[in-house]
């Protein structure tokens, strides 16, 4: 017997199966012990489905999807930048706040003053936010504390919220994200800094599940980025980066030679870095809500990375100054209409190319057997639709390892 069984459920798997949106029509979807026991035709289900489950659900034809996946946020920060929006509704850029004082190093002084309690409280109303819209799994950058204990703080504020909340977390370790002020004289001495005592610290309390940089002209060079990436392997990290946001350093090359996960933003990629990104199996991950809200024109060359086929996931990158945006449905619209992705292209970038971004792609992020059984049940008829509105509620009901949970 397995524990439980919707029937009556039109199925976006989002696996390959041939159909757009991997989808299986009247389908059926068994959950046992958290994991996707069966997943197919209802025509084929090896029995009455009440002999089959414990508990059987009738989706009334809704669809389900997979659990969606959040593969890039900054969820755990203290205070806010509206005065910076305002500033920048002035005329200031981002990259000229960055460099009077603003910017990161502003959330900075926030999240330094703030306690472990006080983050996990103000990053759980976005948590929330980004449940009631699917999301069951989210990635926490640190990168807000810049020096050992704030940076411990927030990977440890980040880690509590998966004790709290029915949502898997994975943590990266952001300590090349902006340079901190008193390390203003002394570049390499904070790189030295990161690399050989905050990545061992982090590595041996079991913190973080990668480690990424901001390599960036406000931010850092590829060869700090390279030292950083070489001390995330010397400690059996994964790494990320971000990478041609605003200006093309060849991180996302860079990246890929150092078999990265992913490489995120991808406003200014050439095509070499296209290149070295599908040699390596690096995906991009795409964030229309920074490029939206800094108004940038660059779109990222979608064609050149769907034609060598590097695949495509999308997040939130939910973040104070960039991105202060917690609607992952916001995404995928923002995604079609800024970089015209197709929606289905969209839903597999919060979904399936995702759960790769996170190195997850057998765990999460389509619906098949042995998978975790984490789904969502949505009151559309269409799958686009989850790309084409902006704001109605559409889940139905989210069921996290197996349960159905409340937001
Ligand atoms: N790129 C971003 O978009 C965010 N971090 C990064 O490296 C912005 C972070 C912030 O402005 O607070
Ligand atoms: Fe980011």
């Amino acid at each position: 017997m397995w524990d439980s069984l919707w029937v009556d459920a039109r199925l976006a798997t989002m696996a390959r199966n041939g159909a757009p949106y991997g989808a299986i029509l009247n389908g059926a979807i068994a959950a046992n012990d958290g994991r996707i026991a069966w997943v197919g035709a209802q025509a084929d289900l090896p029995g009455a489905p009440e002999s089959l489950a414990r508990e059987v659900f009738s989706a009334g034809g809704a669809w389900i999807t997979p659990g969606l996946v959040d593969c890039h946020t900054h969820l755990v920060f203290a205070g806010n930048r509206a005065r910076e929006f305002e500033l920048r509704l002035e005329g200031a850029s981002y990259e000229e706040l960055a460099k009077a004082g603003g910017g990161i190093a502003s959330t900075v002084a926030a999240t330094r003053m703030a306690s472990e309690s006080e983050l996990i409280e103000s990053a759980s109303g976005r948590l929330r936010a980004l449940m009631a819209q699917g999301v069951t799994s989210v990635e926490i950058k640190s990168g807000y504390g810049l020096d050992l204990e704030a940076e411990l703080k927030m990977l440890r504020a980040a880690r509590a919220l998966a004790n709290s909340y029915d949502v898997r977390v994975t943590t990266t370790f952001l300590g090349l994200h902006a340079l901190p002020k008193e390390f203003a004289e002394d570049r390499e001495a904070y790189v030295d800094l990161v690399c050989d005592v905050m990545i061992p610290a982090v590595a041996s309390e079991g913190l973080a599940d990668a480690v990424d940089a901001f390599c960036e002209n406000i931010g850092f060079t590829g060869e700090e980025t390279a030292r950083l990436f070489d001390a995330a392997r010397a400690y059996g990290l994964p790494v990320k980066l971000h990478a041609e946001q605003l200006s093309d350093q060849g991180g996302a090359a860079l990246a890929a030679q150092h078999g990265a996960l992913s490489a995120d933003h991808l406003e200014w990629l050439d095509d070499e870095g296209v290149a070295a990104m599908a040699n390596a199996g690096t995906v991009a991950v795409l964030l229309p809500g920074a490029f939206y809200v800094l108004r940038e024109t660059r779109v990222p060359p979608v064609g050149k990375l769907r034609a060598a086929g590097v695949p495509i996931a999308l997040a939130s990158d939910c973040n104070p100054g960039t991105s202060p945006i917690a609607s992952p449905l916001a995404i995928l619209n923002m995604a079609c209409t800024l970089f015209r992705l197709t929606p289905e292209e969209a839903l597999a970038g919060m979904t399936r190319n995702g759960a790769r971004a996170l190195g997850l792609a057998d765990e999460i992020g389509t619906l098949e057997a042995g998978k975790a059984a984490d789904f969502v049940l949505w009151r559309i008829d269409d799958p686009a639709e989850l790309a084409y509105w902006i704001g109605p509620d559409l889940m139905v009901e989210r069921v996290f390892a197996g349960r159905r949970t409340l937001v």
